[in-house]
Protein backbone atom coordinates (compact mmCIF):
# COMPACT_ATOMS: atom_id res chain seq x y z
CA UNK A 1 0.00 0.00 0.00
CA UNK A 2 1.65 3.35 -1.00
CA UNK A 3 -0.05 6.85 0.22
CA UNK A 4 -0.03 8.80 -2.53
CA UNK A 5 0.35 12.01 -0.89
CA UNK A 6 3.39 12.73 0.67
CA UNK A 7 3.69 15.99 1.57
CA UNK A 8 2.94 15.14 5.66
CA UNK A 9 5.19 12.38 7.71
CA UNK A 10 4.16 8.69 8.11
CA UNK A 11 3.69 8.05 11.84
CA UNK A 12 4.95 4.79 12.53
CA UNK A 13 1.77 2.27 11.68
CA UNK A 14 1.71 4.72 7.95
CA UNK A 15 -1.31 6.59 9.84
CA UNK A 16 -0.83 10.34 9.24
CA UNK A 17 -1.69 11.72 12.46
CA UNK A 18 -0.69 15.62 10.85
CA UNK A 19 -3.82 15.14 8.51
CA UNK A 20 -6.18 15.15 11.60
CA UNK A 21 -8.01 18.50 12.38
CA UNK A 22 -9.67 19.18 15.52
CA UNK A 23 -13.47 19.58 15.58
CA UNK A 24 -12.69 23.39 16.62
CA UNK A 25 -10.58 23.78 13.77
CA UNK A 26 -12.33 25.40 10.29
CA UNK A 27 -11.81 23.74 7.03
CA UNK A 28 -10.01 26.51 5.38
CA UNK A 29 -8.67 23.86 3.08
CA UNK A 30 -10.39 20.64 3.18
CA UNK A 31 -8.17 19.08 0.22
CA UNK A 32 -5.04 19.77 2.87
CA UNK A 33 -6.71 16.98 4.80
CA UNK A 34 -7.62 14.58 2.62
CA UNK A 35 -5.54 11.72 2.40
CA UNK A 36 -5.08 9.01 -0.16
CA UNK A 37 -4.15 5.53 -0.81
CA UNK A 38 -3.35 3.10 -3.29
CA UNK A 39 -3.85 -0.54 -3.52
CA UNK A 40 -1.84 -2.22 -6.04
CA UNK A 41 -3.84 -4.64 -8.53
CA UNK A 42 -1.81 -6.87 -10.49
CA UNK A 43 -4.77 -8.13 -12.47
CA UNK A 44 -4.75 -8.11 -16.12
CA UNK A 45 -8.51 -7.69 -15.84
CA UNK A 46 -10.98 -6.05 -13.80
CA UNK A 47 -14.33 -8.76 -13.92
CA UNK A 48 -17.36 -5.98 -14.29
CA UNK A 49 -20.61 -7.96 -13.27
CA UNK A 50 -22.97 -7.29 -10.53
CA UNK A 51 -25.24 -10.43 -8.76
CA UNK A 52 -27.83 -9.17 -7.49
CA UNK A 53 -30.58 -10.83 -5.12
CA UNK A 54 -34.14 -11.15 -6.47
CA UNK A 55 -37.17 -11.95 -4.33
CA UNK A 56 -40.44 -13.04 -5.85
CA UNK A 57 -42.89 -14.38 -3.11
CA UNK A 58 -41.04 -17.08 -1.03
CA UNK A 59 -38.87 -17.75 -3.68
CA UNK A 60 -35.13 -16.09 -3.86
CA UNK A 61 -32.96 -16.24 -6.53
CA UNK A 62 -29.76 -14.53 -7.76
CA UNK A 63 -29.45 -13.01 -11.23
CA UNK A 64 -25.73 -11.71 -13.07
CA UNK A 65 -25.81 -8.55 -14.95
CA UNK A 66 -22.49 -6.80 -16.55
CA UNK A 67 -19.86 -7.75 -19.19
CA UNK A 68 -19.68 -11.67 -19.25
CA UNK A 69 -18.54 -11.46 -22.69
CA UNK A 70 -14.99 -10.29 -22.09
CA UNK A 71 -11.96 -12.07 -23.72
CA UNK A 72 -9.72 -14.26 -21.12
CA UNK A 73 -6.78 -12.67 -19.72
CA UNK A 74 -3.26 -13.99 -20.26
CA UNK A 75 -0.85 -15.08 -17.69
CA UNK A 76 1.28 -12.61 -15.96
CA UNK A 77 5.22 -13.20 -16.26
CA UNK A 78 6.37 -13.94 -13.04
CA UNK A 79 8.90 -11.59 -11.94
CA UNK A 80 10.64 -14.40 -9.13
CA UNK A 81 9.31 -17.92 -10.41
CA UNK A 82 11.74 -19.73 -13.10
CA UNK A 83 10.77 -22.56 -15.87
CA UNK A 84 11.70 -24.99 -13.04
CA UNK A 85 9.17 -23.56 -10.47
CA UNK A 86 6.30 -23.07 -13.02
CA UNK A 87 6.55 -26.65 -13.98
CA UNK A 88 6.20 -27.55 -10.01
CA UNK A 89 3.59 -25.24 -9.30
CA UNK A 90 1.58 -26.73 -12.41
CA UNK A 91 1.86 -30.09 -11.51
CA UNK A 92 1.05 -29.56 -7.84
CA UNK A 93 -2.31 -27.75 -9.25
CA UNK A 94 -2.84 -30.90 -11.34
CA UNK A 95 -2.04 -33.08 -7.97
CA UNK A 96 -4.80 -30.85 -6.38
CA UNK A 97 -7.65 -31.30 -8.94
CA UNK A 98 -7.22 -34.71 -9.49
CA UNK A 99 -7.04 -35.96 -6.19
CA UNK A 100 -10.47 -34.01 -5.04
CA UNK A 101 -11.95 -35.65 -8.32
CA UNK A 102 -10.55 -38.98 -6.76
CA UNK A 103 -12.42 -37.60 -3.74
CA UNK A 104 -15.43 -37.07 -5.34
CA UNK A 105 -15.54 -40.83 -6.90
CA UNK A 106 -15.11 -41.82 -3.36
CA UNK A 107 -17.81 -40.22 -1.70
CA UNK A 108 -19.95 -41.65 -4.37
CA UNK A 109 -18.68 -44.94 -3.95
CA UNK A 110 -19.59 -44.23 0.01
CA UNK A 111 -16.29 -44.78 0.83
CA UNK A 112 -15.75 -41.44 2.30
CA UNK A 113 -17.33 -40.60 6.05
CA UNK A 114 -18.71 -37.37 6.01
CA UNK A 115 -18.73 -34.40 3.51
CA UNK A 116 -15.81 -33.59 0.97
CA UNK A 117 -14.87 -30.38 0.27
CA UNK A 118 -13.58 -28.70 -3.21
CA UNK A 119 -11.22 -25.92 -4.32
CA UNK A 120 -11.93 -26.27 -8.06
CA UNK A 121 -11.07 -23.41 -9.53
CA UNK A 122 -9.09 -22.32 -7.15
CA UNK A 123 -6.24 -24.20 -7.16
CA UNK A 124 -3.61 -21.56 -8.22
CA UNK A 125 -4.29 -19.74 -5.37
CA UNK A 126 -3.46 -22.59 -2.62
CA UNK A 127 -0.73 -23.94 -4.87
CA UNK A 128 1.11 -21.07 -5.70
CA UNK A 129 0.59 -19.17 -2.48
CA UNK A 130 2.05 -22.45 -0.19
CA UNK A 131 4.84 -22.49 -2.60
CA UNK A 132 6.80 -19.78 -1.31
CA UNK A 133 6.77 -20.40 2.51
CA UNK A 134 10.37 -21.70 2.87
CA UNK A 135 10.74 -24.76 5.49
CA UNK A 136 10.69 -22.66 8.53
CA UNK A 137 7.60 -20.97 7.87
CA UNK A 138 4.38 -21.44 9.26
CA UNK A 139 1.05 -22.37 7.67
CA UNK A 140 -2.77 -22.58 8.43
CA UNK A 141 -4.73 -24.15 6.02
CA UNK A 142 -8.70 -24.03 5.39
CA UNK A 143 -10.92 -26.66 3.84
CA UNK A 144 -10.74 -25.44 0.14
CA UNK A 145 -6.26 -25.00 0.70
CA UNK A 146 -5.87 -29.18 0.19
CA UNK A 147 -3.44 -28.27 -2.95
CA UNK A 148 -1.91 -25.61 -0.15
CA UNK A 149 -0.95 -29.20 2.09
CA UNK A 150 0.02 -31.20 -1.14
CA UNK A 151 2.58 -28.51 -1.09
CA UNK A 152 3.63 -28.59 2.34
CA UNK A 153 4.40 -32.17 1.93
CA UNK A 154 1.11 -34.28 3.12
CA UNK A 155 0.87 -36.76 -0.05
CA UNK A 156 -2.51 -37.02 -1.53
CA UNK A 157 -2.86 -40.81 0.56
CA UNK A 158 -3.06 -38.88 3.84
CA UNK A 159 -5.85 -36.62 2.63
CA UNK A 160 -7.64 -39.57 0.84
CA UNK A 161 -7.09 -41.88 4.13
CA UNK A 162 -8.20 -38.63 6.30
CA UNK A 163 -11.64 -38.35 4.45
CA UNK A 164 -11.87 -41.87 4.51
CA UNK A 165 -11.50 -42.04 8.12
CA UNK A 166 -9.00 -44.54 8.44
CA UNK A 167 -6.10 -45.54 10.82
CA UNK A 168 -3.36 -44.72 9.54
CA UNK A 169 -4.94 -41.03 8.87
CA UNK A 170 -3.45 -38.31 9.92
CA UNK A 171 -5.58 -38.21 12.82
CA UNK A 172 -5.98 -42.27 12.99
CA UNK A 173 -9.28 -42.39 11.77
CA UNK A 174 -10.90 -39.43 14.58
CA UNK A 175 -11.83 -37.04 12.11
CA UNK A 176 -13.32 -37.40 8.97
CA UNK A 177 -12.24 -34.32 7.20
CA UNK A 178 -9.90 -31.64 7.06
CA UNK A 179 -8.60 -31.15 10.84
CA UNK A 180 -5.55 -31.98 10.56
CA UNK A 181 -2.09 -30.58 10.88
CA UNK A 182 1.87 -31.29 11.38
CA UNK A 183 3.28 -29.28 14.13
CA UNK A 184 6.75 -31.21 14.24
CA UNK A 185 7.95 -31.55 10.64
CA UNK A 186 5.51 -29.46 8.44
CA UNK A 187 4.67 -26.73 10.42
CA UNK A 188 1.50 -26.84 9.73
CA UNK A 189 -1.40 -25.66 12.07
CA UNK A 190 -4.98 -27.63 11.78
CA UNK A 191 -7.60 -25.79 9.99
CA UNK A 192 -10.18 -24.55 12.90
CA UNK A 193 -13.81 -24.46 11.13
CA UNK A 194 -14.52 -21.19 13.06
CA UNK A 195 -13.68 -18.66 10.60
CA UNK A 196 -11.42 -16.39 11.71
CA UNK A 197 -10.10 -17.90 14.38
CA UNK A 198 -6.70 -19.13 12.13
CA UNK A 199 -5.88 -15.41 11.98
CA UNK A 200 -4.75 -14.96 15.89
CA UNK A 201 -3.68 -18.91 16.12
CA UNK A 202 -1.18 -17.79 13.08
CA UNK A 203 -0.22 -14.22 14.20
CA UNK A 204 0.75 -16.19 17.35
CA UNK A 205 2.87 -18.61 15.74
CA UNK A 206 4.99 -15.74 14.56
CA UNK A 207 5.02 -14.16 17.98
CA UNK A 208 6.76 -17.14 19.32
CA UNK A 209 9.15 -17.53 16.54
CA UNK A 210 9.65 -14.17 17.94
CA UNK A 211 10.43 -14.48 21.28
CA UNK A 212 12.63 -17.49 20.22
CA UNK A 213 14.95 -14.61 18.32
CA UNK A 214 13.46 -15.11 14.71
CA UNK A 215 11.03 -13.28 12.39
CA UNK A 216 9.15 -16.26 10.07
CA UNK A 217 6.21 -15.79 7.45
CA UNK A 218 3.00 -17.42 8.74
CA UNK A 219 0.20 -17.98 6.65
CA UNK A 220 -3.27 -18.74 6.37
CA UNK A 221 -6.09 -18.16 4.97
CA UNK A 222 -9.61 -16.32 5.08
CA UNK A 223 -12.79 -16.52 2.78
CA UNK A 224 -14.86 -13.75 1.64
CA UNK A 225 -17.26 -14.76 4.11
CA UNK A 226 -14.90 -15.20 7.18
CA UNK A 227 -13.75 -11.87 7.00
CA UNK A 228 -16.40 -10.50 8.09
CA UNK A 229 -15.78 -12.32 11.47
CA UNK A 230 -14.55 -10.06 14.64
CA UNK A 231 -11.65 -12.51 15.07
CA UNK A 232 -10.35 -11.21 11.73
CA UNK A 233 -9.89 -8.00 13.11
CA UNK A 234 -8.89 -8.73 16.51
CA UNK A 235 -5.91 -11.29 14.81
CA UNK A 236 -5.05 -8.84 11.81
CA UNK A 237 -4.91 -5.86 14.34
CA UNK A 238 -2.79 -7.48 16.51
CA UNK A 239 -0.17 -8.79 14.14
CA UNK A 240 0.20 -5.50 12.62
CA UNK A 241 0.36 -3.68 15.68
CA UNK A 242 2.76 -6.53 17.01
CA UNK A 243 4.61 -6.23 12.90
CA UNK A 244 4.53 -10.08 13.39
CA UNK A 245 4.96 -11.94 9.83
CA UNK A 246 1.44 -13.13 8.99
CA UNK A 247 0.38 -13.41 5.58
CA UNK A 248 -3.14 -13.36 5.16
CA UNK A 249 -4.33 -14.57 1.61
CA UNK A 250 -8.54 -13.65 1.79
CA UNK A 251 -10.22 -16.06 -0.88
CA UNK A 252 -12.82 -13.60 -2.75
CA UNK A 253 -14.43 -16.43 -4.19
CA UNK A 254 -17.63 -14.84 -4.39
CA UNK A 255 -19.78 -17.13 -2.46
CA UNK A 256 -19.88 -17.41 0.97
CA UNK A 257 -22.25 -20.97 1.16
CA UNK A 258 -25.04 -18.83 -0.91
CA UNK A 259 -24.76 -15.42 0.40
CA UNK A 260 -23.22 -13.43 -2.65
CA UNK A 261 -19.99 -10.95 -2.43
CA UNK A 262 -22.28 -7.96 -3.00
CA UNK A 263 -24.19 -9.02 -0.05
CA UNK A 264 -21.25 -9.83 2.47
CA UNK A 265 -19.72 -6.44 2.19
CA UNK A 266 -20.11 -2.98 0.77
CA UNK A 267 -16.69 -2.06 -0.14
CA UNK A 268 -15.60 -3.21 -3.85
CA UNK A 269 -11.78 -4.46 -2.82
CA UNK A 270 -11.37 -6.59 0.32
CA UNK A 271 -7.70 -5.56 0.23
CA UNK A 272 -8.88 -2.26 0.76
CA UNK A 273 -9.39 -3.60 4.37
CA UNK A 274 -5.39 -3.52 4.58
CA UNK A 275 -5.73 0.25 4.69
CA UNK A 276 -7.12 0.29 8.12
CA UNK A 277 -5.21 -2.33 9.13
CA UNK A 278 -2.06 0.07 8.55
CA UNK A 279 -0.39 -2.50 6.29
CA UNK A 280 -0.08 -3.43 2.61
CA UNK A 281 -2.70 -5.06 0.72
CA UNK A 282 -3.12 -6.27 -2.76
CA UNK A 283 -4.83 -7.56 -5.19
CA UNK A 284 -3.94 -10.45 -7.29
CA UNK A 285 -6.04 -12.46 -9.70
CA UNK A 286 -6.15 -15.58 -8.11
CA UNK A 287 -6.71 -17.85 -10.86
CA UNK A 288 -3.35 -16.62 -12.19
CA UNK A 289 -0.60 -18.38 -10.22
CA UNK A 290 2.05 -16.24 -11.03
CA UNK A 291 0.28 -13.24 -9.68
CA UNK A 292 -0.40 -15.44 -6.66
CA UNK A 293 3.49 -16.45 -6.44
CA UNK A 294 4.72 -13.16 -6.74
CA UNK A 295 2.29 -11.51 -3.84
CA UNK A 296 2.85 -14.39 -1.46
CA UNK A 297 6.60 -13.86 -2.21
CA UNK A 298 6.82 -10.55 -1.55
CA UNK A 299 4.63 -10.95 1.80
CA UNK A 300 6.52 -13.51 3.02
CA UNK A 301 10.13 -11.58 2.41
CA UNK A 302 8.48 -8.47 4.25
CA UNK A 303 7.55 -11.07 6.76
CA UNK A 304 10.81 -12.67 7.33
CA UNK A 305 12.68 -9.16 7.67
CA UNK A 306 10.04 -8.44 10.94
CA UNK A 307 8.11 -5.89 9.12
CA UNK A 308 4.87 -7.40 9.56
CA UNK A 309 2.00 -8.51 7.93
CA UNK A 310 0.18 -8.09 4.42
CA UNK A 311 -3.26 -9.25 2.86
CA UNK A 312 -3.42 -10.42 -0.02
CA UNK A 313 -6.90 -10.35 -1.78
CA UNK A 314 -7.14 -13.15 -3.78
CA UNK A 315 -10.16 -13.19 -6.47
CA UNK A 316 -11.53 -16.26 -8.04
CA UNK A 317 -14.61 -18.27 -7.98
CA UNK A 318 -15.89 -21.09 -6.10
CA UNK A 319 -16.55 -23.49 -8.88
CA UNK A 320 -18.44 -25.54 -6.85
CA UNK A 321 -21.04 -25.80 -4.26
CA UNK A 322 -19.80 -25.00 -0.50
CA UNK A 323 -18.84 -28.58 -0.16
CA UNK A 324 -20.15 -32.37 -1.50
CA UNK A 325 -23.51 -31.75 -0.54
CA UNK A 326 -24.59 -28.35 -2.11
CA UNK A 327 -25.16 -28.26 -5.83
CA UNK A 328 -25.26 -24.52 -5.96
CA UNK A 329 -28.42 -24.07 -7.63
CA UNK A 330 -28.38 -20.70 -6.07
CA UNK A 331 -25.22 -19.43 -8.10
CA UNK A 332 -26.71 -17.74 -11.57
CA UNK A 333 -25.49 -20.34 -14.65
CA UNK A 334 -23.79 -17.47 -16.50
CA UNK A 335 -21.63 -17.19 -13.92
CA UNK A 336 -20.18 -20.49 -13.85
CA UNK A 337 -19.59 -20.17 -17.86
CA UNK A 338 -17.42 -16.97 -17.03
CA UNK A 339 -15.14 -18.48 -14.92
CA UNK A 340 -15.35 -22.31 -16.40
CA UNK A 341 -13.20 -20.05 -19.23
CA UNK A 342 -10.68 -18.80 -16.65
CA UNK A 343 -9.83 -22.74 -15.22
CA UNK A 344 -6.15 -21.69 -13.94
CA UNK A 345 -5.10 -24.98 -14.72
CA UNK A 346 -6.08 -24.56 -18.47
CA UNK A 347 -4.56 -21.53 -19.16
CA UNK A 348 -1.39 -22.29 -17.16
CA UNK A 349 -1.10 -25.18 -18.86
CA UNK A 350 -1.96 -23.09 -22.37
CA UNK A 351 1.16 -20.18 -21.13
CA UNK A 352 3.43 -22.82 -20.53
CA UNK A 353 2.80 -24.90 -23.52
CA UNK A 354 3.06 -21.27 -25.66
CA UNK A 355 6.72 -20.22 -23.62
CA UNK A 356 7.90 -23.44 -24.71
CA UNK A 357 8.65 -24.62 -21.02
CA UNK A 358 6.59 -27.57 -21.60
CA UNK A 359 6.29 -29.44 -25.19
CA UNK A 360 3.08 -31.23 -25.58
CA UNK A 361 4.65 -35.12 -25.63
CA UNK A 362 6.49 -33.47 -21.73
CA UNK A 363 3.12 -32.75 -20.44
CA UNK A 364 1.33 -35.91 -21.39
CA UNK A 365 4.34 -37.51 -19.43
CA UNK A 366 3.36 -35.43 -16.48
CA UNK A 367 -0.06 -35.52 -16.51
CA UNK A 368 0.78 -39.47 -17.04
CA UNK A 369 2.52 -39.70 -13.96
CA UNK A 370 0.31 -37.78 -11.72
CA UNK A 371 -2.49 -40.09 -12.72
CA UNK A 372 -0.50 -42.69 -11.66
CA UNK A 373 1.18 -41.51 -8.52
CA UNK A 374 -2.82 -40.64 -7.78
CA UNK A 375 -4.01 -44.16 -8.40
CA UNK A 376 -1.38 -45.84 -6.35
CA UNK A 377 -2.22 -43.66 -3.10
CA UNK A 378 -5.91 -44.22 -3.79
CA UNK A 379 -5.43 -48.09 -4.12
CA UNK A 380 -3.73 -47.80 -0.57
CA UNK A 381 -5.81 -45.55 0.92
CA UNK A 382 -8.84 -47.98 0.03
CA UNK A 383 -6.86 -50.95 1.40
CA UNK A 384 -6.37 -49.38 4.32
CA UNK A 385 -7.64 -50.61 7.40
CA UNK A 386 -10.33 -48.53 9.64
CA UNK A 387 -9.32 -48.09 13.33
CA UNK A 388 -9.27 -51.33 15.74
CA UNK A 389 -13.24 -49.35 17.89
CA UNK A 390 -10.68 -49.98 20.92
CA UNK A 391 -8.56 -47.29 19.60
CA UNK A 392 -10.80 -44.50 19.83
CA UNK A 393 -10.20 -43.77 23.94
CA UNK A 394 -6.81 -43.15 23.39
CA UNK A 395 -4.96 -40.10 22.37
CA UNK A 396 -8.01 -38.40 23.31
CA UNK A 397 -6.22 -36.42 26.31
CA UNK A 398 -2.68 -35.47 26.32
CA UNK A 399 -0.55 -37.93 28.92
CA UNK A 400 2.43 -37.95 30.27
CA UNK A 401 5.56 -37.88 27.59
CA UNK A 402 2.54 -38.06 24.91
CA UNK A 403 4.37 -35.02 23.15
CA UNK A 404 6.22 -32.31 23.98
CA UNK A 405 6.51 -28.60 22.88
CA UNK A 406 10.22 -27.33 22.27
CA UNK A 407 11.58 -23.81 20.99
CA UNK A 408 11.65 -24.39 17.00
CA UNK A 409 13.71 -21.57 16.21
CA UNK A 410 16.23 -20.66 19.36
CA UNK A 411 16.27 -20.26 23.26
CA UNK A 412 13.16 -18.23 24.06
CA UNK A 413 15.01 -14.66 24.28
CA UNK A 414 12.80 -13.16 26.46
CA UNK A 415 11.65 -15.58 29.17
CA UNK A 416 13.30 -15.74 32.86
CA UNK A 417 14.96 -19.21 33.54
CA UNK A 418 16.09 -19.68 37.15
CA UNK A 419 19.62 -20.54 36.53
CA UNK A 420 19.47 -17.04 34.30
CA UNK A 421 17.33 -13.96 35.61
CA UNK A 422 15.83 -11.53 33.65
CA UNK A 423 18.47 -8.72 31.99
CA UNK A 424 16.25 -5.09 32.52
CA UNK A 425 16.03 -5.41 28.63
CA UNK A 426 14.79 -8.67 28.11
CA UNK A 427 12.23 -8.20 30.72
CA UNK A 428 11.13 -5.18 28.41
CA UNK A 429 10.64 -7.78 25.62
CA UNK A 430 9.09 -9.81 27.70
CA UNK A 431 5.79 -6.93 28.42
CA UNK A 432 6.41 -5.11 24.98
CA UNK A 433 7.03 -8.79 23.05
CA UNK A 434 9.05 -7.14 20.26
C1 LIG B 1 -17.68 -18.07 12.81
C2 LIG B 1 -18.37 -19.00 11.84
N1 LIG B 1 -19.58 -18.68 11.35
C3 LIG B 1 -20.21 -19.51 10.49
C4 LIG B 1 -19.64 -20.69 10.14
C5 LIG B 1 -20.36 -21.64 9.16
N2 LIG B 1 -19.70 -21.60 7.85
C6 LIG B 1 -18.75 -22.49 7.52
S1 LIG B 1 -18.11 -22.19 6.02
C7 LIG B 1 -19.13 -20.87 5.77
C8 LIG B 1 -19.06 -20.06 4.52
C9 LIG B 1 -17.67 -19.52 4.35
O1 LIG B 1 -17.58 -18.71 3.22
P1 LIG B 1 -16.23 -18.03 2.85
O2 LIG B 1 -15.56 -17.48 4.06
O3 LIG B 1 -16.48 -17.11 1.74
O4 LIG B 1 -15.32 -19.28 2.39
P2 LIG B 1 -15.57 -20.26 1.14
O5 LIG B 1 -16.43 -21.37 1.63
O6 LIG B 1 -16.19 -19.47 0.06
O7 LIG B 1 -14.20 -20.75 0.78
C10 LIG B 1 -19.96 -20.67 6.88
C11 LIG B 1 -20.96 -19.59 6.99
C12 LIG B 1 -18.38 -21.02 10.70
N3 LIG B 1 -17.75 -22.15 10.40
N4 LIG B 1 -17.76 -20.16 11.54
MG1 LIG C 1 -16.22 -17.44 -0.29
Amino acid sequence: MARKNNKTKNSRNGSNHKGRRSPQEPASNPAAAQRSYTIPDYRLEKPNFQVKQIRSGDEVRYEVTGDLSAPVPPIRDSKYLDKQQCLEIYRWMLLNRKMEQALENLYKQGKVVGGVYFGLGQEACSCASAYALGPDDWMGPMIRNQGSLLVRGFSARDIMMQYMAKAGSPTKGRDASSHFGDIERRNVVAPISTLGDLIPVLSGVALGARLQGRNIAVMTYIGDGGQSTGVTYEGLNFAAVQKLGLVLVVENNLWAYSTPAEMQFPIKDLAERAIGYGIPGVIVDGTDPCQVYDAAHEACERARRGEGPTLIEAKMMRMKGHAIHDAADYVPKPLFDYWRKRDPISRFENYLLSKKWLTSQDNQKLIADVDRELEADRNAAVASPMPEPESAAGGVYCEEGCHEIKPKYGIPKAGVTKSKPATPKERETAVHLK
